[in-house]
Order: C-alpha cells, then sequence, then structure tokens
C-alpha cells in the first residue's frame, strides 16, 4: 500500500460516519497530511451540512497551508446547499489534492478537478476509486438512473420459506442476524413493505439507537470540535417508511404510523378513488404521505414510476424487505441492485416462500448473483450478492 492509499483509506473509513444519515448526498470523508502528520479530518455528516473537506479544513486551521488533502470523492465546484469545496481548498493554501472517485453529479464531474487544477494545484485521482464507488453504490445510481439503489433483504429457512402457512414470520432467522438488519436499517434512507406485511405484522419499520457518528465522538474516535454539526445527529435520522398499497388497505391504526419521520404510501389511481376521500384524510392524519402512481399489467403499483418519485424526494437508497408479492415485482421489473439473504439453518417444510414468481422451465431462468459472497452471523449464513439480469 502506497502513502497515498493509506491516507486514502483513513479518508474511507471516516466518511463511513456518515452512513444512513446523508441521503440523498455521498458518503464522504478528508484527511489532510502536512509534513507526515495529520492535521484535519472531516466527514459529511448529513444532507445541508458542511461537506468532509470542511470539516477538516476546520480542524487543521492555518496549518492547512502547503498540505496535502486526501478526499474519497472529487471537491465539489458548484454552490449548492454549501459553497465549493475546491473553492475553500484553493483559499487554505493547500498543494495537493489527491481524491478517489470522480462526482458522478453533472454539477460538478470534472469541474471541481478543472477549478483546481486552474488555479495551480496538483491534483491526483483514482487512488481507491473502486473501493469509494463500491462505499457510495446507492449515490451512483440515484444520480445516474434517478432511482433509489434497491436492496433485497429476505430472511428464510434453508427450504425457501419466509414464513409458515399460517403467515407467522417471527424468529425465522437468529437474534444475531436480526441485530444485522437493525444495522441494516440504519444504512438505508427507505425501507419499504407490501400493505399484506403491514395488515399482518403490523412493523414500525424504525431503527433504534445513537447514529454511527455520535458512537464515534463517544468513543474519541473523532475530535467533537472539528464536527461541529454533530450535536444535531446524535439521533437517528429515521428511515423514511415506504407501503406498496395498490388497493389502498393500509390500516389507519398501523403502527408505522404513529412513528416519527416520514411515511410514504404508493397506490394506484383506482386504489386511491375507490378508497374515498375520508379515508385518505385519515391516512393523511396519521402521519401517511398518499401518492397515486400507475399500475402495472397485474394492478399492482408501477414500479418504476413509484421509484422515480422516491428519487424526487432525495431517496437514494430502499430496502426492501417483503413481502413475497412485492419482491417478486421489483424482481419481475429487474428493480433489484443488491441482494442480502439470511439463511436460517432450518427446514419449515410447509410455509410462504420467499418470491412469488412465474412458472419456470429450465435451470436457465433462474436469475444470477455476481461478487457473492458469504458471511455466518450467529448460527445463520449471510449471501450477499448483485442480481445479474441478462
Ligand atoms: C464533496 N464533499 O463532503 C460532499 C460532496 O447540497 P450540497 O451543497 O451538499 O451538494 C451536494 C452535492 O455535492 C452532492 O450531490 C455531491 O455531488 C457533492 N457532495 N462533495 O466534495 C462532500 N458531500
Ligand atoms: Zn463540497
Amino acid at each position: 500500500m502506497t502513502e497515498d492509499e493509506r491516507y486514502m483509506k483513513l479518508a474511507l473509513q471516516l466518511a463511513e460516519l456518515g452512513r444512513g444519515q446523508t441521503s440523498p448526498n455521498p458518503l464522504v470523508g478528508a484527511v489532510i497530511v502536512k509534513d507526515g502528520v495529520i492535521i484535519g479530518q472531516g466527514a459529511h455528516l448529513k444532507a445541508g451540512g458542511p461537506h468532509a473537506e470542511v470539516h477538516a479544513l476546520r480542524m487543521a486551521g492555518e496549518a492547512a497551508r502547503d498540505s496535502t488533502i486526501y478526499v474519497t470523492l472529487e471537491p465539489c465546484s458548484h454552490h449548492g446547499r454549501t459553497p465549493p469545496c475546491a473553492d475553500a481548498i484553493v483559499e487554505a493554501g493547500i498543494q495537493r489534492v489527491v481524491y478517489a472517485a470522480q462526482d458522478p453529479n453533472p454539477a460538478v464531474s470534472g469541474q471541481g478537478a478543472a477549478r483546481l487544477r486552474e488555479a495551480g494545484v496538483e491534483v491526483v485521482q483514482g487512488v481507491l476509486a473502486s473501493e469509494a464507488h463500491k462505499q457510495n453504490e446507492a449515490f451512483w445510481v440515484w444520480v445516474t438512473e434517478e432511482r433509489p439503489f434497491v436492496v433485497w433483504k429476505c430472511a428464510a429457512t434453508l427450504d425457501g420459506y419466509i414464513a409458515a402457512d399460517s403467515g407467522h414470520s417471527t424468529y425465522v432467522t437468529s437474534d444475531e442476524a436480526r441485530a444485522s438488519v437493525q444495522r441494516l436499517r440504519r444504512d438505508v434512507a427507505a425501507i419499504a413493505v407490501g400493505v399484506k406485511t403491514v395488515i399482518e405484522d403490523n412493523p414500525r419499520l424504525t431503527v433504534r439507537g445513537p447514529s454511527l457518528a455520535a458512537e464515534a465522538m463517544l468513543t474519541g474516535v473523532v475530535n467533537k470540535a472539528s464536527f461541529a454539526d454533530l450535536e444535531t445527529t446524535q439521533g437517528y435520522r429515521q428511515p423514511v417508511r415506504v407501503v406498496f398499497d395498490s388497493k389502498l388497505r393500509t390500516p389507519i391504526t398501523s403502527a408505522l404510523l404513529g412513528e416519527a419521520g416520514k411515511t410514504l404510501i404508493y397506490t394506484t389511481h383506482y386504489g386511491y378513488d375507490s378508497a374515498g376521500t375520508e379515508y385518505v384524510s385519515g391516512l393523511t392524519r396519521a402521519g401517511a404521505v398518499v401518492i397515486p402512481v400507475m399500475a402495472d399489467e397485474a394492478d399492482h403499483v408501477y414500479l418504476p414510476e413509484a421509484l422515480r418519485d422516491m428519487a424526487k424526494q432525495g431517496i437514494s437508497s430502499l430496502l426492501v424487505e417483503g413481502g413475497s408479492t412485492l419482491v417478486a415485482s421489483f424482481l419481475e421489473e429487474r428493480l433489484v441492485d443488491k441482494v442480502l439473504y439470511y439463511l436460517a439453518p432450518k427446514f419449515l417444510r410447509s410455509g410462504i416462500r420467499a418470491t412469488k414468481g412465474r412458472r419456470t422451465e429450465r435451470m436457465l431462468d433462474a436469475l444470477n448473483l455476481d461478487k457473492v459472497s458469504y458471511e455466518q452471523v450467529g448460527p445463520d449464513i449471510l449471501v450477499t450478492g448483485y442480481p445479474r439480469f441478462e
């Protein structure tokens, strides 16, 4: 590992502090180094808050002159919610900028680097670029495809059942696997379920506990002085809860409607019209935003339209937790980017399948996963992979 790669690795680790909190913005980390000494560190912690470079520059102060800054993403050149980082870097007298990945945002892409070079700053790009790309896999999809990055999480028995025939689905996997799902929820911008899951399981779809950044501060991993906006990020920003409900029958008394944060209910125009205004206003009063969209051939919510709407609302990643009808629609529309499949070492022998797909004839009809990895979580196995839609 070269020296540049070592510091970039640290910047990537700092960027992780913002995971789950920055949507739709990317995770970004920055490290400032002078004469072999780290004089500044920063991470982007929330959309609208200072960028990673600004936190690091604040920490370095005057010492930043003639130093090197390592940033996981190309420094920005645009006036967004905050002023351009490229200008701040130039003003601070930084000599050399090393960044990992070019910003895919058309408002920045390549222009940040150009601005730095024009000002006489040495620019090196592409250091640990693939790690940086993977860290922001959701941001890339959100920017380039204008929809959230979709993760399908499933917990099933070895024979592929997610629930007993009665619908009973608690305790498929171990406590350890359920804790890992809590962490997963903390990492995404939104969590989606089908209305049947809402009716049968009445989930709250919330995250409990302090944010990663707050944890890091409490354990002394980060310097509080350089993270001026940390106070406001101590509690979790709750992921947006999303219900797909084509006939609009989410009970007004559903637990998830009473939770802090936003709940979106996507329904069809038909579902919206036939539910009646009184029911819709009841849902709205209970805290939901009801959004009618087109129906697909099966009279379900047309997912591409719903996802486009989510992207417009700044939702850059979506965790689909089931049930099997909703999952089948996502797979049918080829709208699953990543699969996290927990397998419990047990057989149910009969029950409800993980997906309800069309009849298949040949093994060739299988949907394959790429870049597969396996991890043991308690007694369960977590299979992670990226669907390859042919
Ligand atoms: C960086 N460093 O830490 C971040 C960057 O609305 P704004 O002003 O926060 O701008 C958001 C855009 O800025 C985002 O889409 C991405 O292109 C870039 N994010 N850039 O140099 C950072 N968070
Ligand atoms: Zn910036």
